[in-house]
């Protein structure tokens, strides 16, 4: 099985990381075929009632990635926001991720509590010198050396030059980054592209074409792209299928019409493995 780091780092084609954001929809995503997890921190938040504004607390966020990985045996990156303060909530989070599971964590350049990178146009960028620290501090908390720690720089998001956005990459990779991730809410791919061709692959670059959908993958491929993230598919489906759910059993008065569009009970018995406490139970249990 691949790691986050030959995914990531050593992989020559772009590799996918599919959301989740709770132990069935891990599973999901792992049966369905996908090598790694990305434990989104705008899907985890609304699945648990929150908004994606540090709304969740970090404990509640590890919570949940525990549960993913014990759910799903492929790695997780977990979207961390901002790494919950300075230098040292970043280091303890980093920390408590790995010892629960997490295979890479992934902070944002922006401050405590940030916001959703697609809400408003508010969106202050931390010092670079200052969030080097927090890089570093994550590194030096984590010293498996398989961890992953991903930059993500939020320049474009907030409105700056290319120029800023390579001139953090750089100092983020100083700093011990193992990969970068840029972000764009623009609805095409060209800054991403353009950042891509100036950075050269001074390190792995990651994206997350949640705006730029429209993309195909074959343009990632020949601009040399690491890793893409689909980072809420599996919220935004499952809201989806749920509202035509509710929609439909309250227009037809009754469950006889839509059994053929639900799962299986015999699938979600399949998924979290019942066939494993049956036999566990004949090995265990008194025999009669
Ligand atoms: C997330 O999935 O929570 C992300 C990506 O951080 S975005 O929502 O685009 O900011
Ligand atoms: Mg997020």
């Amino acid at each position: 099985m691949p790691t986050l780091r030959d995914l990531i780092c050593i992989h020559d084609e772009p590799s996918f990381l599919m959301e989740a954001h709770d132990a069935l929809s891990a599973a999901i995503a792992q049966r369905a075929g996908f090598k790694a997890l990305w434990a989104s921190s705008l899907s985890i938040s609304s699945s648990l009632g929150y908004r994606d504004a540090n709304e969740a607390s970090w404990s509640e966020v590890a919570d949940v990635v525990e549960r993913m990985a014990r759910a799903a045996n492929i790695p997780i990156l977990v979207d961390a926001d901002s790494g919950f303060g300075n230098f040292n909530n970043a280091r303890l989070l980093a920390a408590h991720l790995h010892r629960r599971g997490a295979s890479g964590v992934c902070i944002e350049d922006k401050l405590f509590p940030k916001m959703n990178s697609f809400i408003g146009d508010h969106h202050p960028l931390a010092d670079i010198e200052e969030f080097c620290g927090r890089l570093k501090a994550m590194k030096d908390a984590v010293p498996d050396p398989r961890f992953v720690l991903v930059a993500r720089i939020e320049a474009l998001i907030a409105g700056y030059s290319q120029d800023e956005a390579l001139a953090r990459a750089h100092a983020y990779a100083g700093a011990g980054a193992d990969a970068i991730l840029i972000h764009s809410r623009k609805s095409d791919p060209m800054e991403i592209l353009a950042f891509a061709r100036s950075w050269q692959n001074h390190l792995p670059v990651v994206i997350v074409p949640t705006k730029y959908y429209r993309t195909p993958v074959a343009e990632y491929r020949a601009a040399h792209i690491s890793a893409v993230i689909w980072a809420n598919h599996n919220m935004r489906a499952a809201i989806a299928a749920m509202r035509n759910v509710c929609n439909r059993i309250i227009r037809e008065e009754g469950i006889a019409g839509i059994e053929p569009d639900v799962a299986p009970l015999e699938e979600l018995f399949e998924l979290m493995a019942y066939d494993e406490l049956a036999a566990a139970e004949t090995h265990y249990l008194p025999k009669t």
